[in-house]
């Protein structure tokens, strides 16, 4: 009895042992079905490592230590490691594609044409065994469909990060490059278990001192780190640069001056970092410098930096997060009209990098137009890792979904089936460049997002770069199992949360298409009333609410953003009968009383909805609750905590945007809807000190 107490009080601490999130999804902790580790155990008499040549030894000894650490974590037990440089092996896929071979009771193989393919291999018979799945009588082979996965880290160079809701940049920039904190390398391991194979440091609000020989060398000294993990380093660079840090007095790109500092700027970047990735520019957007100051286009701006970067192999990836408030025309048409026109202008090694949706990381959006535009262009997807609009790191916000909303959209150009995804990863119209890019949501908390169900998304989007057909209920799942456990109850209620969260955001924010209604500056919590400045960050701007009902009328009788995507979707977007609810009110301006297909008004629709988010997010408190003592007590509380902050804060989007839209609808809310906590002119006056991550600060 007293053993029997005991060993029960012994599993019960195991299970509550304290979890600070620290070690992510790369937790190898013992695998406790002692039947399955035997089997484990027993598949794994030694690992070779086959890779032919020499060559690749700092990523072959991160393989064998991440192996080594790996499996005596989780199976007690040290595997001993070879390497076999015979290439007799099974042969590797492309660059960094790996085989996983087990044969009977031999060895077990990772087969790779190169060091990082041995690496990903390695990453991926730990997750095998970190998620249960059995691994005798293995043979597998995968292979990246995109070339560069690419992590955008908005990092200041004084620490702060835009954007950034896990405490300041992972880069401590004043003590490189003479101390390297341990944790970039933690940082690396965490890029290369799913994948992600660059890093680009810097914020694109870009500060021009990142290309002095001092930061050069700091950047070296991560990029160093980083190398063995098969990651290189991208820098942001500021168009003006060679008039701030180079003395010109022009940045036209014409100019041969600039074309010969730019020259010598990669050359020397080269010097430091001889596998550096390339650049990341924001131009002529939101008060960034660029080409156009000079009377010259996007592409002119591009092929500069593009051409000082070829003789090395770098390359551009340009945004196209571009608008301008004195145009105006609608925002959201704004890139594809300055893009599409130079399309085949850019040189090979650039691309253009568009953000999924045309205005700007809402909570939903259609797809951006420019992915069925441009087939003579490299078109690289941008997505946000980091909840900007999605309740920081205080919303639970599972965000594979939104990702695969768009690579799975199907663009219609030339043909049915051209995807996004088809587009993206080079096999319609094929480039020499093929990339995706997450804005980062990493920090320098313990827990490194903030939110700890939130490395989910770096993980998920890491997993979906390697391959984009991957399902998001598999993602959600492995990393579950991953990063808290494969009791089939919390996977099962764990992965039923993490799925429905995004839309939970959605309902209780920005429903039925709705967009831009946030708070000024900070992004955080509801601004339908925001106005005064520029327009187009004023909220009417885009919702539109007047007496005759709601919503951006972008079908021809208004801005005809309809007609910048392929004809079955203008037909189909444009057609109420056909338009999905759920982007109903980005494409049209309904009347209050518009029938929906529900078969309620569109006023009480709307209020229904707001009323469904406060709903949901309480479901997802319950079906959190009922993990209690499934999981550990640190980071069950501290989602817990979060939950009732989100749920607070639904309640606050939903009173103060019915509130709010009421004065327009002149209707009662209808019933199921409980009452405001305040009135409208209290939720105006609301103003949030230091939101974490706002570039103003206030
Ligand atoms: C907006 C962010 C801003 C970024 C900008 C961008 O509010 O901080 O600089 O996107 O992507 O959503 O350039």
């Amino acid at each position: 009895m007293r053993r029997l107490l005991l060993s029960l009080l012994l599993t019960g601490a195991a299970a509550l042992r304290a979890e600070d999130g620290y070690r992510l999804w790369l937790r190898y902790d013992r695998v406790a079905d002692g039947t399955l580790r035997e089997a484990y155990v027993a598949a794994l008499p030694r690992i070779v490592l086959a890779v032919p040549g020499p060559g690749d030894l700092p990523a072959i000894a991160a393989a064998r230590d991440e192996l080594t650490t790996g499996l005596s974590g989780l199976l007690g037990t040290e595997v001993p490691v070879d390497v076999d440089r015979s290439g007799n092996g099974e042969p590797g896929d492309g660059d960094e594609g790996f085989g996983l071979t087990h044969h009977g009771r031999g060895a077990f193989t990772i087969a790779a044409n190169h060091g990082a393919g041995v690496l990903y291999g390695a990453f991926a018979l730990l997750r095998r065994i970190q998620t249960r799945q059995p691994i005798s009588e293995l043979d597998v082979r995968s292979a990246p469909r995109i070339q560069r996965r690419i992590l955008d880290h908005w990092d200041n160079l004084n620490g702060f990060v835009e954007r950034g809701y896990a405490g300041r940049s992972l880069w401590d920039w004043f003590t490189l490059p003479d101390y390297v904190d341990p944790r970039y390398r933690d940082y690396a391991r965490a890029d290369a278990s799913v994948g992600i194979n660059g890093v680009e440091l810097t914020n694109v609000n870009s500060d021009p001192l990142v290309l002095t020989a001092p930061y050069l060398s700091k950047a070296a000294a991560l990029a160093g780190v980083f190398r063995p993990y098969g990651i290189r380093v991208y820098l942001t660079t500021r168009f003006s640069a060679p008039i701030e840090i180079g003395g010109l007095r022009t940045a036209d790109p014409n100019d041969p001056a600039v074309i010969g500092w730019w020259r010598e700027k990669a050359d020397e970047i080269y010097r430091l970092i001889p596998d550096f990735g390339g650049f990341l520019v924001k131009a002529n957007s939101e008060g960034e410098p660029g080409p156009q100051e000079y009377g010259r286009t996007h592409a002119d701006g591009a092929n500069l930096l593009a051409d000082a970067l070829a003789p090395h192999g770098g390359i551009v990836m340009w945004r196209a997060f571009v608008y301008d408030q004195k145009n105006t025309d609608d925002r959201v048409k704004q890139a594809y009209t300055e893009f599409r026109p130079l399309d085949g202008k850019f040189r090979d090694n650039v691309v253009l990098q568009i953000k999924n949706g045309p205005l700007d990381f809402q909570p939903r959006e259609p797809f951006h137009p420019l992915f069925g535009a441009m087939p003579h262009t490299a078109l690289a997807l941008e997505v946000e890792l980091t909840q900007e609009y999605l309740g920081a790191s205080v919303y639970l916000a599972y965000l594979a979904p939104l990702f695969k909303e768009c690579l799975d959209s199907d663009t219609f150009r030339p043909r049915a089936g051209s995807t996004v995804a088809r587009v993206v990863d080079g096999s319609l119209d094929r480039h020499a460049v093929t990339a995706i890019a997450g804005v980062a949501n990493t920090g320098a908390d313990r827990n490194w997002t903030g939110h700890p169900l939130s490395s989910s998304n770096w993980y998920a989007f890491g997993r979906l770069a390697w391959d984009p057909a991957l399902g998001s209920d598999l993602i959600a799942q492995e990393w579950i199992r991953q990063a808290f456990s494969n009791d089939p109850r919390v996977v099962g209620t764990m992965a039923s949360i993490l799925l429905g969260s995004r839309e939970v955001a959605v309902d209780s924010s920005m429903p039925l298409g709705l967009h831009h209604i946030m708070a000024r500056d900070n992004h955080y919590g509801p601004g339908p009333w925001v106005t005064g400045g520029r327009a187009d960050w004023t909220a009417p701007y885009y919702h539109h609410a007047d007496a005759s009902g709601l919503g951006f009328d972008r079908t021809p009788t208004g801005s005809n953003a309809l007609a910048q995507y392929a004809p079955e979707l203008a037909a189909k977007w444009g057609d109420l009968a056909t338009c999905p609810d759920n982007l109903i009110l980005w494409f049209h301006h309904l009347p209050w009383d518009y029938r929906m297909r529900s078969g309620r008004t569109l006023w009480d629709e709307l209020c229904l909805d707001y009323q469904k988010g406060v709903d949901e997010v309480r479901a997802m408190q319950r079906q959190w609750g009922s993990l209690e003592g499934a999981i550990d007590g640190e980071r069950f509380h501290h989602v817990e905590a979060l939950l009732t902050i989100e749920e607070r804060e639904a309640r606050e989007w939903r009173d103060s945007c019915i509130l709010y839209f009421q004065q327009y609808s002149r209707r009662p809310v209808p019933s199921g809807v409980e009452a405001p906590g305040h009135t409208l002119d209290y939720y105006e006056s609301v103003h949030l000190h230091y939101v974490p991550g706002a570039p103003n600060g206030r």
